[in-house]
């Protein structure tokens, strides 16, 4: 396989005026006829090239020149694509092609789910429709013609607008469609088959009548008012945040099982896994409902920032992900617990992007190379893509913010763009110097910040000096500086903020302040200190970055109750826990006796569990410990086993001393009653859950009876859910297998639940956890052929660090086997599951040398490019 360079970026050599396509429908032998009006592009001076259109896995029926119909002499066809050697500097090409939706099992372009015909085209999909320059960069508009079976596809859909429809003399119907936007070919959609509709409508800003469509199966019917409330919503909050509106008369959203993805923002159709479409309180979970609403939203926005402007090619995928994603988690913020919706976000960042940043598969927001684009969907161009443009904010404040967005999407309205593009528009917008921080897009690794603070009581100076650094990272052995956002405040000895002044400052003002780091080194003096104050830094996690700061414990503590920033109490709360783990895993691992937890963090942590006022949310957070990943995180040699155990030693220590206000706290939030989604009855929910986990830790006869009435006179999933968690990891309990049986026999016709019950037993922690596993694989409910089903089992597994890491190394064997077996049919799911693989240098000798050998092994057989690249990368 080849690697692909941004540096060898060439414009293309043909632009595409209009594109026609005819689709047969037929599950085995689709019939795909293409019109493309064709020219050569201005920018070669009449200079003619030949024409390459892409194409995979199509099997070439016909191919026309200007209605003159080619022999095979005249063209070349291999495996990868169509080439005319010399055409005509404007030419109409009509191609037909004939593809096998019903066993594309690698679900990337026309492919069946449930007998539904559906695409997925982004990002190399559409050439295993037909042959097409199918790149970001040609935009083009489509009139798109479907003609099928009324029987099994009543329901035909593409992009735009319905232009016509009918019954053809042989029974078949047809229906026509036609997109008025140019666009690239990754944005084109089609589905076809039994679906039902559910309508609503939504009147924009300007009063134009949008009507809203969601298409699901049958039985799905009831399950779909909370997306289009979500939606509705996120129309509604585009509208006033950014002043941007929705631009076609139509906008539908197809839910479908089998989906690699979790959603996809073809213009005007989108289509969803049915994860993030699907919800009632009997069947989904808080998360789930957030999760609908957040990716709701992301494809929504995908409209402005992703299809109105585009990218010019997949290295700047950032500039539309990143941009959507900080986008859907500001709409997030601003509809449920803004400082714990901040919080989960950042949890996520370091559980999964710091990873990758310090592992064999780091790489920029905007990459250099790739081999293949598909396992370039990262938490990188994702999440860390994300808060790169939420420095820009805090830089810019939100109204200049926003301003420098929409100058962005002025300037390049119907236009591919580059990350280059959107930084200068905001430079511009801003009227800032944003030189350094481009800084961000090309150098990849986590930056580490240190800072030592001095308070001198004579002058009342307060000092802080800055250093910055950044870890080597794959291809890019030495950084230059950041340019960092440090969003801070002072405390008092009351816990109240102080006014702050800079030495530079005429006065003081204000109570927090953004400090721009920009150089490896930098101090900030604040005068007028009055007393010794407490430091609370990167306020609302203003950067990504890894702050060391030589802070006591009981500053720690004291900011855990006091700092004025919701997010910075939590950290407090979650530095303090890290040190206390950290601790007893280094006494473990040096056989000396273990001191236990500090009675500082252990009266700490009572605290919040009594606190009354704050934010359920907020405290259900403050009350979970690190989790084992963000511990693994933390150290050079990883031994997953002996995390599990001092993290359940620290739970333990807490329970026994909190037992009974854990109980108080279960007894006064867990009442039944409607269920409803707001902040507080989702923070009471977390709240109650937490406890129930904890208490069950160590559960007496009468408490595994309320486990139980919790888990079968739950009124919603959420409620049922925790409890069956808890139940789970009963160990020796007959309730287990009655819960697990029951649960099972509930729900084995509804998909989603089935893939949670895979889920839950995989996340076990009893000890026989690894033998479930290897028992389900062989259940007859679990498939490798649908995504959610094969990342509810194997995914869940590889999380479940303690049994996944194995000491004898059946783990990874187990793991390596079904990926082997799963690359042969979605190369796409097999490489993403692989990723755990990639972590093995972190591991201690033993387990890093079982883990070496499985992906050693990989590496000698035949494997797709996916799963080829991301084995290579971590072995070199
Ligand atoms: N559908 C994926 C997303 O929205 C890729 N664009 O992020
Ligand atoms: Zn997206």
């Amino acid at each position: 396989p080849q690697t692909k360079y941004l540096k060898d970026y060439l414009t293309p050599a043909y632009l595409v005026d209009q594109v026609e396509l005819d689709f047969y429908l037929s599950p085995t032998a689709t019939q795909v006829a293409s019109t493309l009006a064709l020219r050569l592009n201005p920018d070669r001076n009449g200079v003619i090239e030949p024409l390459v259109l892409d194409g995979e896995h199509l099997q070439l029926v016909a191919v026309e020149v200007d209605g003159v119909s080619l022999e095979p002499a005249d063209y070349q066809c291999d495996d990868v694509s169509l080439t005319i050697p010399a055409p005509p500097a404007q030419l109409t090409v009509h191609i037909i092609t004939r593809i096998d939706p019903l066993n594309n099992t690698a679900l990337e372009g026309l492919y069946q789910s449930n007998g539904i015909f559906c695409t997925q085209c982004e990002p190399e999909g559409f050439r295993k429709i037909t042959y097409y320059p199918d790149r970001p960069d040609v935009l083009a508009p489509f009139r798109v013609r479907i003609e099928g079976e009324p029987a099994d596809c009543p329901v035909l859909l593409s992009n735009g607008n319905l232009v016509d429809q009918g019954v053809l003399d042989d029974g078949r119907h047809f229906a026509c469609w036609e997109d008025p936007f140019p666009k690239p070919s990754y944005l084109f959609a089609l589905v076809a088959g039994n679906l039902v509709c559910l309508e609503d409508h939504f009147i924009t800003l300007s009063e134009r009548r949008v009507l809203l469509q969601i298409f699901v199966e049958e039985r799905n019917r009831n399950d779909c008012d909370f997306a289009m409330e979500s939606l509705k919503k996120a129309m509604k909050w585009e509208e006033q945040v950014y002043g941007l509106e929705y631009d076609l008369d139509r906008y539908m959203i197809v839910a479908v099982d089998d989906f690699n993805m979790g959603a996809m923002e073809n213009k005007g159709l989108n289509v969803f896994n049915s994860k993030y479409v699907l919800a009632r309180p009997e069947t989904a979970t808080d998360n789930d409902y957030l999760g609908i609403e957040a990716v709701i939203a992301h494809e929504y926005f995908h409209n402005w920032t992703g299809n109105r402007v585009t990218c010019r090619d997949w290295f700047q995928l950032s500039l539309k992900e990143g941009l959507t994603v900080l986008r859907d988690q500001q709409f997030s913020a601003d509809m449920q617990s803004a400082a714990v919706k901040r919080i989960d976000d950042v949890a996520l960042l370091r559980q999964y992007q710091f990873p990758e940043d310090a592992g064999p598969m780091a790489h920029p927001v905007r990459p250099e190379s790739y081999v293949e684009i598909n396992n370039f969907y990262t938490t990188t161009i994702y999440n860390k893509g994300a808060e790169v443009i939420r420095m820009l904010e805090t830089l810019l404040g939100r109204e200049r913010f926003v301003e420098g967005v929409r100058l962005y999407l002025k300037r390049h309205d119907g236009q591919a763009a580059t990350c280059e593009d959107f930084v200068a528009a905001l430079e511009q917008a801003g009227e800032v110097d944003l030189t350094r921080f481009r800084r961000w897009y090309t150098q990849a690794g986590t930056p580490e910040v240190q800072v030592v603070c001095h308070y001198d009581c004579a002058t009342q100076t307060f000092t802080l000096d800055c250093q910055q650094s950044c870890p080597a990272t794959p291809g890019q052995p030495d950084k230059e500086p950041f340019h960092l956002p440090l969003v801070m405040g002072l405390l008092g000895h009351d816990g109240t903020d102080l006014a702050l002044q800079l030495a530079s400052d005429e006065a003081p003002g204000g109570t927090s302040r953004v400090l721009e780091l920009t150089q490896s080194r930098q101090q900030f003096s604040f005068v007028g200190v009055q007393e010794q104050p407490v430091l609370s830094l990167l306020r609302g996690f203003s950067a990504p970055v890894r702050l060391t700061m030589e802070d006591r414990p009981e500053d720690l503590a004291f900011r855990m109750a006091y700092d004025s920033d919701p997010f910075n109490r939590w950290e407090a709360g979650q530095q303090l826990s890290v040190a206390e783990l950290l601790q007893l895993y280094r006494q473990q691992l040096e056989g000396q006796l273990s001191t236990g937890l500090s009675q500082v963090f252990v009266d700490a942590w009572g605290v919040v569990l009594t606190d009354n006022e704050a934010d359920e949310s907020l405290l259900a957070r403050m009350l979970q410990l690190p989790s084992e990943q963000y511990l693994a995180d933390q150290l050079d040699e990883v031994d997953p086993q002996r995390i599990r155990a001092v993290r359940e030693q620290a739970l333990r220590h807490l329970l026994s001393v909190h037992r009974e206000k854990l109980l108080q706290c279960y007894d006064r939030y867990s009442s039944a009653g409607e269920y409803s989604l707001n902040p507080v009855a989702v923070g009471r929910r977390r709240l109650v859950h937490g406890c129930l986990s904890l208490l069950m830790l160590e559960p007496d006869e009468l408490l595994q009876d309320r486990c139980l009435r919790h888990y079968q006179q739950a009124g919603n999933m959420t409620d049922r859910l925790a409890a069956f968690a808890a139940l789970v990891d009963c160990r020796q309990s007959p309730l287990r297998d009655q819960v697990k049986e029951d649960f099972y026999r509930q729900w084995k016709h509804y998909p989603l639940l089935l893939d949670k019950w895979f889920s839950t037993l995989a996340s076990g922690r009893h000890e026989n956890t690894f033998f479930e596993i290897e028992r389900l694989l062989l259940h007859p409910d679990f498939t490798l052929s649908n995504p959610n089903r094969a990342r509810s089992l194997l995914g869940a597994f590889a999380q479940n660090l303690a049994v996944f890491h194995r000491q004898d190394g059946n783990g990874y064997r187990l793991l390596t086997e079904q990926i082997r077996r799963l690359d042969k049919r979605n190369p796409q799911v097999a490489a993403r599951m692989a990723t755990p693989l990639t972590r093995w240098k972190r591991l201690e000798p033993q387990r890093r040398a079982l883990l070496r050998e499985e992906l050693v092994a990989l590496q000698q057989e035949n494997l797709s490019r996916d799963l080829y690249e991301i084995v290579n990368k971590s072995l070199v």
